[in-house]
């Protein structure tokens, strides 16, 4: 197996592992994973955290998105998807990607799995102040667009491809409606257009959806299922 394999759920938080390894433009390949497949031993040899996104390239593994989106940013340097280490902008990745994962995420999480927090009769009570959360946090996101609308340079890097992965739940979360309107938040709005208009991005839905016939100007080497 010498191409890399991105493991992701359909709609998840792996997507901005797959968009990077999309806009590198090397060879990759996607397994499509269900519960059964993250219970697997195969699987949590990769990541025994049993979670997604998990990268399996050669003989090297990598969970947890943060960590797979470093690991592609030292192994593509050359490929203008992060900015050097000892920059100032090199930090601002490291201060971005720390919230996405750390804070974003799981302001996501409680909105949409209360049940995972507290019992059934405080689920309403709790997840009407973790919507004010998640408001608090899309605030501030909004307000941290650069003048180019992204949060680190002039364009896009793995801090892009992350919150782009992170930030389309604000439309919906796996089919869902909205837990809130897009348009209280104008430069996330735009963001999330912007990068659609991208067409890696294109391509990595489409990709994430199972339906790769249509991609074009792509590496995309297929799925990739366990024997
Ligand atoms: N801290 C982890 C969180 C990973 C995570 O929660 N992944 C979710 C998808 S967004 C998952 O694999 N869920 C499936 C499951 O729990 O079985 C990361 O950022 O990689």
């Amino acid at each position: 197996m010498n191409k890399p394999v991105l493991f992701i759920i359909p709609g998840a938080c792996a997507f901005g592992s797959q968009l990077t390894l999309e806009w590198v433009k090397e060879p990759y390949q996607v397994g499509l994973t269900t519960p059964e497949i993250r219970a697997s031993s195969q699987f949590r040899a990769i990541n025994p955290a049993g979670k997604v996104g998990a990268l399996k390239d050669g003989h090297n593994v990598v969970g947890e998105n943060l960590a797979i989106l470093l690991y592609l940013a030292d192994k593509y340097q050359d490929k203008g998807i992060c900015p050097a280490t000892g920059t100032q902008e090199r930090a601002r990745v490291y201060q971005w990607l720390s919230y996405l994962s750390s804070t974003l995420h799981p302001a996501f999480g409680q909105v949409n799995f209360p049940g995972r927090f507290v019992p059934s009769e405080l689920s309403e009570v709790f997840k009407q102040m973790a919507l004010e959360r998640l408001f608090a946090v899309l605030n501030y996101m909004n307000d941290s667009f650069n003048e180019h609308g992204l949060l680190v340079m002039d364009k896009p890097t793995i801090v892009e491809a992350q919150a782009y992965g992170l930030l389309r739940w604000s439309k919906g979360f796996h089919g869902s409606a909205p837990v809130v309107d897009i348009n209280d938040f104008p430069k996330i709005k735009q963001f999330l257009e912007r990068m659609e208009s991208d067409m890696a991005v294109k391509n990595a839905l489409l990709i994430e959806a199972g339906n790769a016939e249509s991609i074009k100007d792509s590496q995309f080497a297929g799925y990739f299922t366990f024997d």
